[in-house]
């Protein structure tokens, strides 16, 4: 079963050098998180290949969910559990051919129209921002906001899982704009400690504690 989790993990490290994807995604798992999203821009296939294979095998024990960003090669080498899509990455419907009909595949949207776009191709969920501004992806765009996230949560009956600038301090607006679930980097991946900062977010999200 298609298992989209409420708190995404995506793991960085362009923006600190400190940890590892993997030790990132360790710690996340470690904190409470269910899904792992491997987010590396550069860098070489086999590398990220061999990175992706070990986060799968970790989250598979953890029963947690992996998906890849952007590298739909990557996940099927990988066996992971699906692959997150950007409006000028992989077409969806492309990858759907690939990937089969049990793989997760997750669209970013910025608008309603994309959000439709992506649910017309076939996506699982969506990835709606950024809802708040952030520096953490150099062409993240204006902060789309609650009220949109709001219109695209009512309008699109698809998981809505939103990212961009989300904290501790306002991820219970972004809860109760509508959004199914929450996606971030530097709340949990520039923190002093990543595994409790995931805790914290896990907590607020209301889900039960873990382990
Ligand atoms: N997509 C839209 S905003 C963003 C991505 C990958 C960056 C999210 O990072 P942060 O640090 O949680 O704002
Ligand atoms: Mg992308």
């Amino acid at each position: 079963m298609k298992k989209i989790g409420k708190l995404h993990v995506l793991t960085d490290e362009a923006l600190q050098s400190r940890l590892t994807h993997l030790q990132l995604a360790e710690l996340a798992i470690a904190g409470g998180a269910d899904t792992i999203q491997l987010r590396q821009k550069i860098g070489s296939t086999r590398e990220l290949i061999e990175t992706a294979r070990q986060i799968q095998s970790v989250c598979t024990k953890a029963g947690v969910t992996f998906i890849v960003n952007d590298r739909v090669d990557v996940a099927i080498a990988a066996g992971a559990d699906g692959v997150h899509l950007g409006q000028d990455d992989f077409p969806i419907p492309l990858a759907r051919k690939l990937l089969g009909e049990q793989v997760i595949i997750g669209g970013s949207a910025g608008s309603l129209e994309e959000a439709r776009k992506c649910l017309a191709e076939g996506a699982d969920y969506i990835g709606f921002g950024p809802v708040y501004e952030t520096t953490s992806k150099d062409d993240a765009g204006p902060a789309a906001g609650l009220e949109l996230l709001s219109l695209i949560a009512k309008n699109i009956p698809l998981p809505i899982v939103a990212i961009g600038g989300i904290t501790v301090d306002n991820m219970k607006e972004v809860m109760k704009a509508g959004s199914h679930g929450i996606a971030v980097i530097s709340a949990v991946c520039c923190q002093d400690d990543p595994e409790d900062a995931t805790r914290c977010l896990r907590r607020i999200l209301g889900m039960e504690p873990n382990g």
